[in-house]
């Protein structure tokens, strides 16, 4: 085949360059698959220049003075923690005065409805509604140094964005709240912060609300409801003694009760964020403006050399605003006078909302970018297509290992223009943080995309995050040095053999970032920073030979017998797991006994079956309870357990069968399925303090 019929059958219309410089060379130079040789060298003749990272990419971080092996960034020369960025900009306050000011009074937050253009309300507009609704708030009661706790409970919007403007602008602390929570864990929320008002966006969360409640004595006085509502929900809420105003009247209330700004320091709180843990209840990170403003600076050092933004940058917020992430993104859009547009609500009609907005900023998730990735390659539905595709993989790879980033080469145009328009064309900016995303898919998409393309990592309790990849430095499979505005040292977890010696431990962060504390719980507070202040995530990490941390693990519930040996109860799970009768298992122990014991849940489907293979017959209830039952399934995971290579002081000594399933529902499962051991152990307490007493007798 002749690469132009290559070239043809790809319906590229501009390529007529291509096409002559092909057509000008010798005819057996054209021939079958060696044409592609030919592009290649077009491809080297047109090679654009490397964006200049902003430091040596094989030295970005050093270790400061100390023991502790502890790095930094190199972007400061000395060991400052970076506050900051604009001294005019120290507060979310002021980063949105700031935005007014640098834009000119420009279009700041924007939203459509299904198939219309985008409408924008100017910077001006949203801090006036941020005012009335602020004054609205002192006006029911709320102030700076008493009742300041606002609950929003929204999906992303304008309305989510000027709610918690009104809160900095009175010097108050917005709450978020999301769905998957859960009714439980939002009541548990309400209390805990003694929220009065709660800004909903639709009728349903408001409703919601009134369920947490129920009959109960809680501190919600008010809630707010942007969207269209009822009499039924106005009834319903008189009867928890519960006022139910639209925004436009409580905006109303607010003008007509106009109070001056009480603006905050960077000392102030200015969020309350609660992340469900596997234990217990949701804690609530407490977030000051310094915390916020610090995280952004950060990330404005280290592209101020390669991507400024600027007035005519568009963030397409979609990633919940409820989440830090989001946050600290917008804060870098607003902080320069740029504008976000929301998606319609519906995650279905992402893609047209970006054709439509044509965003130049793009947060992401590995969720998506794997989504991305199986359609681009699920278009790819021939050999050649699909050789095709590799091909000019694999070319802007090799530019990307030499730090370019573009998308006008002759493969974007031939092979990747599809899948960039798809995100309206326009996009100069990726971040991807919140979970690991997989090195093929992140270099793939890289290519693909031609822009700059970050990963980050952290957690809220560092705000967002705690380190990024550096502009330059497009490999993937790490999550880039330590941001200039904290620290990062690995800690010696000698149980799993991570050393600190060895460059490898958990991830523990210290810097302006770091929150302060769980609100109204100074236990788990501790549990998270220690003494010395350095944030302890739980990550295990690794510092490669450049000075990027990898994350290579998770440190794993581990406690130690009496007799000196960790146990790693999980890894001991998983193996028992595999036994047939067996649908839960848990395994216990503590420091002051020798051995183990677990309580194990019975599969309904299964043990009948496997239990009449044994001889034993009787309904699921009672073969639970039957003695000889419990041997038997003692016997099998105790093989399986020898099977697998578990050593003695690994197997359990006892069980104790429950037919009680951990759930979501009785709270022994996190919302994401994992154990949530603590309550496990306590629920069956009894049990398993009978297992030892009877070992002992
Ligand atoms: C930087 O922050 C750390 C922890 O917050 C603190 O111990 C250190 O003294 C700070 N350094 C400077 C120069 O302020
Ligand atoms: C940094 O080191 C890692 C692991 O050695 C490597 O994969 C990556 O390409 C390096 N980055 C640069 C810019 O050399
Ligand atoms: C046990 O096995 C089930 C099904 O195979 C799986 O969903 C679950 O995650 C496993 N649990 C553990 C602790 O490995
Ligand atoms: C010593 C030093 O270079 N400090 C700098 C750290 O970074 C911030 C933000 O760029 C600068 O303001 C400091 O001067």
């Amino acid at each position: 085949m002749q690469a132009q019929d290559v070239l043809r059958q790809l319906r590229m219309p501009e390529l007529d360059d291509v096409r002559q410089y092909v057509r000008a060379l010798p005819t057996n130079a054209l021939m079958g698959v060696g044409a592609f040789a030919a592009i290649t060298t077009y491809w080297f003749a047109t090679r654009p220049k490397a964006l200049t990272p902003p430091c040596d990419l094989m030295q970005q971080s050093i270790e400061i003075p100390g023991d502790e092996h502890a790095r930094r960034s190199v972007l400061n020369d000395s060991n400052d923690n970076m506050t900051h960025y604009y001294s005019d900009a120290r507060t979310m306050y002021e980063v949105f005065m700031r935005g007014l000011r640098v834009s000119n009074d420009g279009p700041c937050l924007g939203s459509r409805k299904p198939n219309q253009p985008y409408e924008w309300l100017s910077y001006k507009e949203v801090a006036d509604r941020a005012e009335n609704l602020g004054s609205a708030l002192l006006h029911r009661g709320h102030s700076h140094t008493g009742d300041k706790y606002v609950g929003i409970f929204s999906q992303n919007r304008p309305e989510w964005t000027i709610s918690e403007l009104a809160c900095y602008t009175y010097s108050m602390v917005a709450v978020p709240l999301y769905d998957t929570l859960g009714t439980e864990a939002i009541d548990y929320i309400l209390d805990k912060a003694s929220i009065s008002t709660v800004i909903c966006d639709v009728s349903e969360k408001a409703a919601l609300i009134l369920d947490c409640v129920g009959g109960k004595k809680r501190s919600v006085k008010t809630i707010v409801v942007v969207e269209k509502f009822d009499s039924d929900l106005v009834t319903r809420g008189q009867q928890s003694g519960i006022e139910i105003m639209s925004l436009k009247e409580f905006e109303a209330m607010g003008e007509a009760n106009h109070q001056n700004p009480v603006p905050p320091t960077p000392d102030d709180l200015a969020l309350v964020c609660f992340t469900s843990g596997t234990t217990g209840n949701p804690k609530g990170a407490m977030l000051t403006h310094g915390n916020v403003i610090s995280n952004t600076a950060a990330f404005i050092r280290i592209t101020e050399d390669t991507l400024k933004p600027s007035t005519k940058d568009v963030l397409i917020s979609f990633l919940p605003l409820a989440h830090m992430f989001e946050r600290v993104v917008e804060g870098v859009i607003l902080i320069h006078g740029a504008r976000i547009g929301y998606f319609q609500g519906d995650i279905r009609l992402l893609m047209d909302d970006l054709k439509t907005l044509q965003p130049t900023v793009f947060p992401v998730v590995p969720r998506l970018l794997n989504r991305m990735f199986d359609k681009v390659f699920g278009q790819a539905n021939t050999p050649l297509k699909r050789w095709l595709l590799d091909f000019a993989f694999r070319r802007k790879e090799a530019e990307l290992k030499s730090g370019v980033v573009r998308r006008d080469s002759m493969w974007d145009r031939l092979i990747f223009k599809k899948v960039q328009s798809s995100l309206g064309g326009h996009v100069r900016l990726i971040i991807t943080g919140a979970a690991p995303v997989s090195p093929t898919i992140l270099t793939f998409l890289r290519a693909a995309l031609g822009c700059q393309f970050y990963e980050g990592y952290g957690q809220t309790e560092c705000t967002a995050g705690c380190s990024m990849s550096m502009p330059g430095d497009w490999s993937a499979g790490h999550v880039g040095p330590p941001l200039p505005c904290n620290y990062i040292k690995l800690v010696d977890v000698a149980e799993m053999n991570y050393l600190a010696a060895n460059g490898e431990g958990e991830v523990c962060v210290k810097g302006p970032n770091v929150f302060h504390g769980y609100l109204k719980d100074p236990e788990k507070t501790a549990e998270a920073i220690d003494q010395d202040g350095w944030l302890h995530t739980g990550d295990i990490g690794k510092w490669l030979p450049n000075g990027t941390l990898k994350l290579i693990d998770r440190k794993k519930h581990i406690f130690k017998l009496a007799q000196g040996e960790y146990i790693a109860p999980e890894k001991i799970e998983t193996v028992y797991n595999r036994s047939d009768p067996v649908a839960q298992i848990f395994v216990h122990g503590d420091s002051l006994q020798a051995f183990l014991v677990a309580v194990v849940v019975p599969d309904p489907d299964f043990l009948p079956i496997w239990a009449k293979k044994k001889g034993f017959e009787g309904s699921y209830s009672e073969l639970c309870s039957n003695q000889d039952v419990k041997k038997a399934i003692l016997e099998d995971i105790l093989n399986l357990g020898k099977g697998a290579g578990l050593k003695s002081f690994e197997q359990v000594r006892d069980i104790t069968l429950i037919t009680e399933m951990f759930s979501v529902q009785n709270g022994l499962l996190t919302p994401t399925l994992k154990a949530k051991r603590t309550e496990i152990y306590k629920r069956f307490k009894e049990q398993l303090d009978q297992l030892y007493t009877r070992m002992k007798i």
